[in-house]
């Protein structure tokens, strides 16, 4: 269509009007902004019908497109859809400015420490099992060999919850519910709560985390213990870590050990960390005690097992270099940023 008079631009302003209010999205505007106000768009094409006009009708012709031509400029430069100076005003913000970024959360130390550990069992084909932080006596105590009385409960500084029910000192009542569940072999670990009362302080709190682990079949033997161990120890700690195995006492393995690995950090030499030994203590095991298995109705003329456990806090602090085991639960955001 032709532009060459004051009606026809009437027209175009009403036709443009109509267009820029139903203009609902970022498209329609882009298409408003090239049809009208674009280099070839409408507006700007009407100085070529100036060429065919007397200077008097130019003149009124020239003023009436300009203006028409500034309205539509202005109205579209001030809405909401461009994010520019007249619409932040009316928002009250920058809509286009980038946001704050938002830190993304992070695992906890110790959830990462135990599926790492969690991560190692299960590509040696233990599968995970979970059992109640509130136990009986029985569980916590009787079918691991220690009954009433027994002297090793002591060791433990137990919560007594009711005259029959503890807060678990260890996670072992969990094998004693997997053995009675299901017949061998059984390969599973256990992560998990526990509690003692002792004394808080930098080495102790009284909650901490352990996993403890269980092998039973025919002909399990103890180089099974010291291979799974090594192998563990050289997936968690260092590829060419040794394992160091001193003989110990729990009432519910025989023989039992406690297990020492080479000091990560000083490969041995003697540093902070591992106290200038050069070892460092990380776990207990041993070959599950006959009446462990009675209690739990295997047969131990038939089926063999070992046992360990293992204290989550104590291999973070180490792998960590951390002093004091407070700080795992304090959760302060600058402490647990750092992993
Ligand atoms: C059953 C049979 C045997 C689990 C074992 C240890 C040795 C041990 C400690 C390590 C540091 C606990 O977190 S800690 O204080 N654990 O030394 N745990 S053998 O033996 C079992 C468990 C269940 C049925």
């Amino acid at each position: 269509m032709e532009y060459t008079t004051i009606e026809s631009l009437e027209a175009l302003r009403n036709a443009a009007d109509a267009e820029f209010a139903a203009i609902a999205s970022e498209q329609d505007a882009e298409g408003f902004r090239l049809k009208y106000l674009g280099k070839k768009g409408i507006l700007r094409d009407l100085v070529k019908s100036l060429g065919s006009m007397s200077p008097e009708e130019r003149k009124t012709f020239g003023a009436a497109a300009n203006s028409l031509r500034q309205g539509v400029e202005e109205r579209f430069a001030a809405a909401p859809w461009r994010g520019n100076a007249s619409a932040e005003e009316d928002l009250g913000f920058d809509p286009t400015l980038p946001g704050y970024p938002f830190p993304a959360g992070s695992l906890h130390p110790l959830s990462k420490i135990r599926n790492q550990i969690v991560e190692i069992f299960a590509g040696m084909g233990f599968s995970v099992a979970y059992g109640p932080d509130a136990e009986s006596d029985y569980y916590n105590f009787q079918a691991l060999n220690m009954p009433p009385l027994h002297p090793a409960r002591d060791m433990q500084d137990t919560f007594y919850i009711g005259q029959n029910a503890v807060l678990r000192t260890h996670t072992s009542p969990v094998q004693i519910r997997v053995m009675e569940a299901q017949k061998p072999p059984i390969r599973a670990i256990m992560p998990g709560r526990v509690y003692r009362n002792e004394e808080i302080s930098a080495r102790s709190y009284c909650m901490f985390h352990q996993v403890e682990g269980l092998y039973v079949d025919e002909n399990v033997s103890f180089s099974d213990l010291k291979g799974t161990l090594l192998a563990f120890s050289r997936q968690f700690f260092d590829e060419n870590t040794k394992i160091k195995i001193r003989p110990s006492f729990f009432p519910f393995t025989e023989p039992s050990v406690e297990v020492d690995v080479e000091c990560f950090l000083c490969k041995g030499n003697g540093c902070s960390i591992c106290k200038q030994s050069g070892w460092l203590e990380i776990l207990g095991a041993g070959m599950v005690h006959p009446n462990v298995f009675r209690a739990c109705g295997v047969d131990p003329e038939k089926y063999t097992g070992f046992a360990f456990g293992m204290g989550i806090e104590r291999s973070a602090l180490l792998k960590y270099g951390i002093d004091d085991i407070r700080l795992f639960y304090e959760n302060d955001v600058r402490f647990l940023r750092q992993f």
